[in-house]
Parts: structure tokens; C-alpha cells; sequence
């Protein structure tokens, strides 16, 4: 492993080829430590949830391996997830579901869910100082019916998933008045079908009247800010999804709330990154479900790809990080999770990073000169300066371990800790 001075002299060689390119190392690392990314708990304990009633997993969704060691409980989910952290730079949020509520002994239904059934959530939140997103959850429910949820023809089925919505619109409301910061809201529902609709119409104007009742509750954006999540498909509703693109921006746009792209959810060559700036010229705020799809699968692991690198493009060289709420969304059961949690995020951070260093102005300004020559060939060099350095000296002076050193305390955790669940 390399010691302090290697990495601190690496990281000023670096700094000084930089700076030839007229990029600062110092100010993009300051930028950097501002981001806080929202780190989904369901990586923990494979969207399981602590709910005793809740059914298995479904309702579009699949999580593959059988890793051992995975959280059983909500304390457990909350060591793990502080042994993430403990490794990963910056401070980041953790990114709740309605489905991990702690019933204690009195059990409610999702359809009377408040914030007592957070109350160690929050406090736990609050002595880390990190803040908390939040997520109805209408999957793993007996009353999913038939795949439907908000959209099912059955105004009952229907009413007790909106009572749903509007429980966690106020539980979102009362996290982020605990914690003095705003809490997003992330609505996504299961609803589709397998085989050709004979109706593509009802389901859709049946989700916009349930969805005008969840929302019919202005709520202040200091405390609870509301989003909603499209899909393509989804394992068993491959031929129809009202809750589509065009649905959700269409309705995101005329009611005023954010609109989640989850990077999974559109057909396999089409990127989320350049609907980035196409949607926030229509919305004052965007979130993000930064994940990777892998053929029918649209949840593995976060690598650093180029589709993760456009991402982050989009986001800092638009100006847009203030206005872009990133969040992680996949679930993988085959390795250690907790290592998941930890590749996924730092390399989330090392695309941001990479997009911070990037000579950006350079290739602007040889584009707005019409020199796509320039511009080509100034990208493809930049991707050989040395950020690799920059990172090394990020994650030494943030106190987390450097390069994969990480990865021996990730092994440790497993005998120590994981390794003992049965
Ligand atoms: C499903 C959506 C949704 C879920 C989580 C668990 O396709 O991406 O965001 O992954 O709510
Ligand atoms: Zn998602």
C-alpha cells in the first residue's frame, strides 16, 4: 500500500498536469465533498424489509445469489450500512422504504403507517448527522393484485394504496423536520401487465386521479419533496406499464413534482444522461436512480462505465449538481453487500470526480468554434491524466481507506460479523 507522502506527491504532479489544462484539482475536490449521494437500504438485506407480513419480493422485481450474511434486522442493516460508510468518502444520505418500518409490538397496516414506526431511523439518522429519502413501498403486499396497485379497477384496492402514499408523504414530511432537511419522496409503483393490454387507457387515467389524491397535500419542499419514478417493463409486465416516461414526465411537469430516471428502466441502448438536460429545462429539480442494467436485469451493481460517466458529464459540466438529487438503485445477492454498497458509491463519486477534472471548457470552446477535430482529439487525451491520483488523495484525506485497502476491512466485517448470521 502506498504511504502518505507517495500518495500526497502523486496527487501534486498530478495538481500540476492539471493545472496546464487549466483545471483546478483543488477546487473540483471541494466540490466533491459537497455531493451527498443517497444510498439505498435495500442493497442491506435484498429489498426484504422488516415488515412480518410482507410477501416475497415480485411484483417486477428479483434479486439473484444467495450471498450469506445478509441483514435480518433493522439493527443489523444499520451496522452494515455504518461499515459502508466507514469506507466510502464524503457524507452521503440513506435512502429509506416504507417496508423497513420497526412495528415493535403494535403491528399496522401500510395503509396506517406513521412516523412511530421510524422513530429509530431518524434518531439513528440524526447521531450520524446524515440525512434520509423515503419510498412508499407498493410491492412484497398481498394487496397487489394481479400486478396493480394505484391503477387496479378496484376503487378499494385502489384507496388503500393511496392511504399509503399519503401515510409516507407525512412521514417524509416529519423526517425532514427532525432532521432540518428536506427528505425526497420517491414514488414507484409495479403496476403493468405481461401480455397486450386491451385497455391502455384507464389504468392511466385511473394512476393520474390516485396519484392527484396523494398529492393533494401541498407540504412544504423544506420538509418533504415528491417524486415520481417511470419504467419501461418490468419482469412479468413486459407489454404495458402506465407508469411510463411520457406518463410520469407528462405529470411531474403539470403537477410540480420531481421526476426520478432510474437508469434501468429504458429500453438497453437508451442512456438516462442525456435526458438529463432535456428534462430540467421543464423541471426546476431531477432525481436519480443511478443503477446498471444487464440484459432483463436493470439493478446490478454501479461500475464505472461510460454510460456512468455521461451521467455525471451531464450533471457537473450542465451546472446542474445543485438541482440533480443522486441516488443508487440495485441489489445484488452475490457478493457481500456491504461491499456493494461500497463499490457502487465510490465509483458514483469517481465519475462526478471525473467529470469535476475534466478540461470541460477546452472542448466547449473548440466545439463553439465549430473544431470538432479539436474537440475529439482533446477528450480522448484528457482521459489519460492522472485522476487516479486525485481520488488516491481524496480518500487519504477524508480518513477512508485508499485504492482497495478498503476491501480487507469489507473481509473482515464478513468473518467478524457476517459471517455469523445464520
Ligand atoms: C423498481 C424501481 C424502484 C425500486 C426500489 C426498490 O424498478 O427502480 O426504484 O428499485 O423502490
Ligand atoms: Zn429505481
Amino acid at each position: 500500500m502506498s504511504t502518505s507522502k507517495q500518495i500526497e506527491a502523486a496527487y501534486h504532479l498530478a495538481r500540476q498536469r492539471y493545472a496546464e489544462w487549466g483545471v483546478h484539482t483543488d477546487t473540483a475536490l471541494r466540490t466533491l465533498a459537497r455531493v451527498a449521494i443517497s444510498m439505498h437500504c435495500w442493497q442491506g438485506d435484498d429489498v426484504g424489509g422488516f415488515e412480518s407480513a410482507g410477501g416475497a419480493l415480485g411484483d417486477g422485481l428479483a434479486v439473484t445469489g444467495n450471498y450469506p450474511g445478509k441483514a435480518r434486522t433493522p439493527d443489523e442493516l444499520r451496522a452494515d450500512f455504518e461499515k459502508a460508510i466507514s469506507l466510502i468518502p464524503g457524507r452521503h444520505r440513506f435512502n429509506l422504504h416504507a417496508s423497513y418500518a420497526e412495528m415493535g409490538r403494535r403491528k399496522v397496516g401500510r395503509d396506517a403507517l406513521g412516523v412511530a414506526q421510524f422513530r429509530n431511523w431518524i434518531a439513528w439518522a440524526k447521531a450520524l448527522k446524515i440525512g434520509l429519502d423515503f419510498n412508499p413501498t407498493f410491492f412484497s403486499h398481498p394487496k397487489v393484485d394481479r400486478g396493480m396497485t394505484l391503477t387496479h379497477p378496484n376503487k378499494g384496492i385502489r384507496q388503500f394504496w393511496i392511504e399509503h402514499g399519503l401515510r409516507c408523504r407525512e412521514i417524509g414530511a416529519a423526517i425532514g423536520r427532525s432532521l432540518g432537511q428536506p427528505c425526497l419522496n420517491n414514488l414507484w409503483i409495479p403496476d403493468g401487465m405481461k401480455d397486450t393490454p386491451a385497455d391502455r387507457r384507464s389504468p392511466r387515467e385511473r394512476l393520474v386521479e390516485s396519484l392527484d389524491a396523494i398529492y393533494a397535500r401541498k407540504m412544504s419542499p423544506r420538509h418533504n419533496v415528491d417524486s415520481v419514478e417511470p419504467k419501461l417493463f418490468g419482469i412479468g409486465a413486459e407489454s404495458y406499464t402506465p407508469g411510463s416516461h411520457e406518463f410520469y414526465l407528462g405529470y411531474a411537469v403539470s403537477r410540480g413534482t420531481l421526476l426520478t430516471l432510474d437508469a434501468g428502466h429504458y429500453h438497453p441502448t437508451e442512456g438516462i444522461a442525456d435526458k438529463i438536460s432535456s428534462v430540467l429545462g421543464f423541471l426546476p429539480e431531477i432525481a436519480l436512480h443511478v443503477s446498471r442494467g444487464v440484459r432483463w436485469d436493470s439493478d446490478h451493481v454501479v461500475t464505472l462505465t461510460d454510460e456512468l460517466e455521461a451521467i455525471a458529464q451531464e450533471i457537473v459540466w450542465g451546472g446542474y449538481l445543485d438541482r440533480v438529487r443522486i441516488g443508487l438503485d440495485y441489489f445484488d445477492a452475490s457478493i457481500n453487500r456491504v461491499a456493494a454498497w461500497v463499490i457502487g458509491t465510490r465509483n458514483m463519486l469517481k465519475a462526478l470526480l471525473l467529470a469535476l477534472l475534466a478540461p470541460a471548457s477546452q472542448f466547449r470552446q473548440a466545439e463553439n468554434h465549430g473544431d470538432y477535430t479539436t474537440r475529439l482529439a482533446l477528450m480522448e487525451d484528457a482521459k489519460a491524466l492522472p485522476w487516479g491520483a486525485v481520488w488516491d488523495y481524496y480518500c487519504h484525506t477524508r480518513d477512508v481507506p485508499v485504492g482497495h485497502a478498503w476491501l480487507a476491512q469489507v473481509k473482515q466485517y464478513d468473518k467478524d460479523v457476517l459471517s455469523k448470521r445464520h
